[in-house]
């Protein structure tokens, strides 16, 4: 095993018994929900994956190593200490060898997945090319990481603080498939709806594992997205949705965010424009996503 991955006992058996197991990131719990609400879904989300037949393995930076799997005792942690770093591809070096603490994104949940050999990961969100990327050249490192790492990404789409076409004509470029669980549209995180389609529209978990084994097994490397729309209870209207997310993005460029600060802050300011219902919208699509994920994983073992 590599020297800088560590297991929890419930994922080290899971994966030694080709068991499904469902990846997990931190980023989400350490910057992008407020204490308590963090730690109460970083919880509940292993228990709706075991519920649904597989293992979570929630990835985290600690000592040095790539944590796949944590405990309580540190989930804990990560949702309260406010000295996290948030760790993409280009920081992941770094927080490892001065064994700092630090909390994966999608692109570096995928790399500790993938190396632990865990082909499931469930999100809420991605991030992607942002508004005016065209100037700033504001690319998340997801899309880069999803082209060429073995994993899938279940998650509610990206919400409009991002440039949603360009976002897909990314993915496209780079051959990342935009599968659409029983939708057409692809979601925009808070809302059901964006006013684009997906790649290909499937219903069942078996179909979506069926197409993975067969890109990977052709040897077409990289990642796919699972678009998962949010449940209709719990859904916000684009509209009103889309006035917040202007109003959070003129305040960022007011204040000068800029580079990996520019997704917490908008997350934040959304969630206090929309008096918390942003929030609670944001954790009924993680859960959501966590009993896709955790189907899709199992499909993979069938
Ligand atoms: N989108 C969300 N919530 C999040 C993120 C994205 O709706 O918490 C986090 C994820 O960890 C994602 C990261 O990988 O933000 C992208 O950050 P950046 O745009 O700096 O690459
Ligand atoms: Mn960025």
């Amino acid at each position: 095993m590599n020297n800088y991955l560590t297991f929890t006992d419930e994922v080290k058996e899971a994966l030694a018994n080709n068991k499904p197991v469902v990846a997990l990131e931190t980023t989400i719990i350490s910057h992008g929900m407020p204490y308590p609400q963090n730690i109460e879904m970083a919880k509940k989300v292993e228990q709706i994956i075991r519920d649904n037949g597989a293992v979570p393995a929630t990835i985290g930076i600690m000592d040095g190593k790539i944590k796949i799997g944590l405990n309580e005792q540190e989930l804990e942690e990560f949702a309260t200490n406010q000295n996290v770093d948030k760790v993409s591809r280009r920081d992941l070096p770094y927080i490892l060898s001065s064994g700092r603490i630090g909390a994966t994104t999608v692109a570096a949940t995928m790399i500790g997945a993938a190396l632990a050999g865990i082909q499931v990961f469930a999100t809420g969100g991605i991030g992607g090319v942002h508004r005016e990327a065209e100037v700033t050249m504001d690319i998340s490192a997801d899309l880069t990481e999803l082209a060429q790492t073995n994993v899938a990404v279940v998650c509610a789409g990206v919400k409009s603080i991002l440039d949603i076409g360009l976002t897909l004509e990314y993915l496209e470029t780079y051959g990342v498939p935009v599968i659409g669980y029983k939708t057409s549209e692809f979601p925009s995180f808070y809302a059901r709806e964006s006013g684009f389609g997906v790649d290909f529209h499937l219903n069942e978990a078996a179909e979506v594992a069926s197409m993975l084994r067969t890109k990977w097994e052709l040897g077409l490397n990289g990642g796919a997205i699972i678009a998962n729309p949010v449940p209709a209870e719990s859904a916000m209207d684009h509209l009103e949705i889309e006035g917040v997310i202007q109003q959070a993005l003129a305040e960022a460029k007011d204040q000068n965010i800029t580079g990996k600060k520019v997704t917490p802050f908008l997350l934040s300011r959304i969630k206090q424009l929309t008096e918390g219902r942003s929030l609670e919208t944001n954790i009924a699509l993680v859960y959501h996503n966590a009993e896709v994920a955790a189907k899709v994983a199992v499909a993979l073992k069938n």
